[in-house]
């Protein structure tokens, strides 16, 4: 390991029972596309399509984890992790999506959990981080209400094979961000820009959510389950009605469409109008299941603006020049994040686990610069710190994960994006534990003193 750089502030102390650990995704990590009867997901398909990836980047190889699994667990033990989130890729269990199981799929996980627990770190699997089997979109994926049981079913498979082994369970991994890029925006898979297919999408996938956590209740009553929300505070571009509004619509979409339904029973003002059409008798109580945990995925502020261009007249707007950025252009402002933690504690009423908070750069070839990767430990620093704020001042925050353990496939960024704290060198598949995984590691052990 790199030498480890000492926080110059005081040491911050979390409760005894505070989870620390880090997150992944399947397709993002684990490589082996086509081994062992996986079958393509909609992002197989959307990395072929010319020019939607930077540098035609695709999941094939990613971080080779299907096989270094071991390695990485090592890692993990190394840095003291508690616990460890990682996503199932469906089109490896059911390559049709539904029907025929693939008995090397569920082996994989199977290896990887019992890897975990004999080091003693916790697994979190996420039922659903984005990469869809592609057989199902062909049937109308997410616009298709049938999608709700289907995903019953696979959770279910799940359910049996890992439960005697899992006890906490996620939904789905940002609900809000994968609609709106893949069926609203069309910037990612499926790469589908339609309101009504978007409306029904918001839907079935609520209503999808809600079958899991039933599925997995029935399974076993002791499980804790959760679903993991992108939640940024939106703010008006500048202070005029139209980005006034625009940016109410944009935090409907992006902050409180799913939680909403999912906790409180009911869809945000203006998305409950527009989605009326979907929604049948029963619907809302079959959506609205008790819950254990909320799933936190925090970076950034944004900025929204009216946008007459934008399929839902809302649009990307500039950030205050007096914002410090990330090394991917995202704002950063750890008050934001504290205020939000204060917000979901209020609105939802539920723990809280932090399951995503991290720091991207730009990869600019420089090797030793990454591995010394300074500005990230400084992220890193002044977010917890301002999470051990929010806990201090009442919000309910039961564990942080970091995003993310590895570098890895960064969606339509491809690999040129970092957001790990462990480097991975593609060509040679080499990890290496860089500054931030240090200091991560030396937090996390200072909190067992
Ligand atoms: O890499 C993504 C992850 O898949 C979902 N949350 C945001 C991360 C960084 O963009």
């Amino acid at each position: 390991m790199a030498n480890p750089k000492k926080p110059a502030e005081k040491i911050l102390k979390f409760p005894k029972s505070f989870r620390w650990g880090a997150s992944t995704s399947s397709y993002q990590i684990e490589g082996a596309a086509n081994e062992e009867g996986r079958a393509p997901s909609i992002w197989d398909r959307f990395c072929q399509l010319k020019g939607r990836v930077n540098h035609g980047h695709n999941g094939d190889v990613a971080c080779d984890h299907y096989h270094k699994y071991p390695e990485d667990v090592r890692l993990m033990q190394q840095l003291g992790l508690d616990c460890y989130r990682f996503s199932i890729a469906w089109p490896r269990l059911l390559p049709r999506g539904r029907g025929q199981v693939n008995l090397a799929g569920l082996d994989f996980y199977d290896r990887l959990i019992d890897c975990l627990l004999e080091k003693n770190i916790e697994p979190w699997p996420c039922l659903f981080h984005w990469d869809l089997p592609q057989a199902l979109d062909d049937l109308g994926g997410w616009s298709n209400r049938d999608m709700a049981g289907w995903f019953a079913d696979y959770t279910l498979l799940c359910a049996r094979r890992y439960g005697d082994r899992v006890k906490h369970w996620a939904s789905f991994n940002e609900f809000s961000v994968f609609t709106l890029f893949g069926y609203a925006w069309g910037w990612g898979a499926p790469s589908i820009s339609d309101r009504a297919y978007h409306l029904k999408t918001i839907h079935h996938v609520n209503l999808a959510h809600g079958a899991a956590v039933d599925v997995l209740r029935g399974q076993n009553a002791g499980f804790a389950i959760g679903g993991i929300h992108s939640y940024q505070p939106v703010r008006p571009q500048k202070n005029v009605p139209e980005d006034i509004a625009a940016a109410n619509l944009f935090n409907e979409h992006w902050n409180l469409a799913f939680p909403d339904a999912q906790i409180l029973g009911h869809y945000p003002p203006q998305i409950a109008e527009a989605i009326d059409p979907y929604v049948q008798a029963g619907d809302m109580a079959r959506i609205c299941r008790p819950l254990d945990w909320f799933g936190l995925n925090h970076y950034a502020p944004m900025y929204g603006r009216a946008d007459p261009e934008m399929i839902w007249g809302f649009g990307w707007g500039e950030v205050p020049a007096e914002l410090p950025r990330s090394g991917v252009g995202w704002p950063m402002q750890p008050q934001a994040f504290s205020d939000s933690l204060q917000e979901l504690t209020r609105r939802y009423r539920l723990p809280i686990y932090v399951t995503e908070n991290g720091y991207g750069n730009e990869d600019k070839g420089d090797k030793a610069a990454e591995l010394e990767d300074q500005a990230r430990v400084d992220y890193l620093r002044s977010y917890i710190a301002a999470m051990s704020q929010a806990l201090a001042d009442g919000a309910n925050i039961a564990g942080y994960f970091v995003w993310s353990l590895l570098d890895n496939f960064e969606w339509g960024a491809g690999y040129g994006t970092r957001f790990g704290i462990v480097y991975v060198d593609y060509a040679t598949q080499q990890r290496i534990p860089k500054a931030s995984a240090n200091w991560y590691a030396e937090l996390i052990k200072k909190q067992r003193k």
